[in-house]
């Protein structure tokens, strides 16, 4: 069993990695960004959700030519992201820069080129024909929510910069009570090389010319022995903990927990919520991520959701297989979108997303009822 720290050590932990890893340059410029976004809503009384996506990147060099890095292209976040303001929420969009984001996805990252769905007519370029009804829809939900000022977006690039980032947007949230919303889908470093054990010059691939001691006369996590590259990375301080309990005490939480191995997922969701007392794990699995997640929370208890078959984007070989394998028992509790549970043919095709943002509003919308009635009853 892993040792839950107690409050103490928890802050110790938390003071200790901001006094050592310093912020980013432009976080204060970011910080101004996020109150006056986060100020206006609340004065609106509307909801506000931070949505954290894509990847971090843990440096080996100050001055950083190696970073290690993880698969994530932030597709969940930037989806959500469109879902969570078509719910009305005021999104926050924290992500890895050069990520996917909400609404230009639809045109970046692809096999095709954005130019592909252009072309030119009488010397203007225009959207060719067949994407015409598809880019109308995304341009309009794209111009309500800037019209609407409902979309802010902040990047990061390193480990460091997205817990700055988060600890600072997450307590400027604060006032907005119940009517916070923390959805953390970035998938986050667990190990990193702390500022005092980098050093500041590209590694050298030959001992010869390499450092032993960086300028803290500490060995540097990251060095060469011999002809090996050798990489000492120490454990990213879990600040889950800390959110819950100190920066956000009354946002609705929501994690995900990724696994790849189908016998761990659930345990390791039910876990992650026990440990960290918050309100929904969002289990799933790198090869069927796209096709189901399990909710995993206090209110509902374990709760599958599934796109059916015949809704799914792209049927890639050998994953079909994998979907169910990390359910132990029967399908009881499984959400599919009520009108199209049956196969049919031809049905267009729908985003897990889609079904897993109206779900967790609702979840919202219960806890913001259930503080409401609290209060109201502490009152009386
Ligand atoms: C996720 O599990 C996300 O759903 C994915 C999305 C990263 C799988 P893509 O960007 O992938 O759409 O390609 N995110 C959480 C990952 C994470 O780091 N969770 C921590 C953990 O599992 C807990 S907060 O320990």
């Amino acid at each position: 069993m892993e040792h839950l720290p107690s409050a103490e050590t928890a802050e110790a932990a938390e003071s200790h990695y901001f006094t050592q890893n310093p912020p980013p340059k432009n976080l204060k410029s970011n910080v101004t960004l996020a109150r006056e976004f986060i100020d206006r809503h609340a004065e609106q009384g509307r909801r506000l959700v931070l949505v954290t996506s894509g990847g971090t990147t843990v440096p080996l060099e100050t001055q950083t030519v190696r970073y290690i890095d993880n698969f994530s292209a932030g597709t969940r976040g930037a989806t959500s992201a469109e879902y969570f303001l078509q719910e009305g929420y005021a999104v926050i969009f924290l992500h890895r820069q050069f990520s996917l984001l909400p609404y230009s996805r639809h045109y970046s990252h692809n096999t095709r080129s954005f130019l592909d769905f252009m072309k030119e007519e009488n010397g203007r370029v225009v959207v060719d024909e067949q994407h015409q009804e598809e880019m109308l829809r995304v341009l309009r939900q794209y111009s309500v929510a800037k019209k609407e000022n409902r979309l802010l977006i902040l990047s990061f690039v390193t480990i460091t910069e997205y817990l700055w980032e988060l600890r600072e947007v997450a307590k400027l949230m604060r006032p907005l009570g119940h009517k916070a919303m923390f959805y953390l889908a970035a998938a986050v470093s667990d190990f990193f090389v702390p500022q005092d054990r980098m050093v500041e010059h590209k590694i050298q691939s030959s001992e010869e010319f390499s450092q032993n001691t960086n300028r803290n006369g500490k060995t540097p996590a990251a060095r060469t022995e011999g002809r090996s590259l050798i990489i000492d990375l120490e454990p990213v301080p879990k600040f889950l903990k800390q959110l819950v309990d100190g920066w956000a005490p009354e946002g609705m939480i929501v994690s995900f927990k990724l696994e790849t191995d189908p016998s761990m997922l659930v345990k390791k969701a039910q876990y992650s919520l026990e440990k960290y007392a918050h309100h929904l794990v969002i289990g799933n699995l790198l090869m069927t991520r796209k096709w189901e997640v399990v909710f995993v929370s206090a209110l509902e208890g374990e709760k599958w959701i599934r796109v059916p078959r015949n809704r799914r984007s792209r049927s890639v070989s050998g994953v079909e297989a994998w979907i169910g394998r990390a359910e132990a028992g029967k399908a009881e509790n499984t959400v599919q979108p009520k009108a199209e549970a049956q196969d049919t043919q031809g049905e267009p095709i729908i985003e897990i997303e889609s079904l897993i943002i109206p779900e967790i509003a609702e979840m919202h919308t219960k806890l913001i009822e259930q503080a409401q009635a609290t209060k109201a009853q502490q009152k009386s």
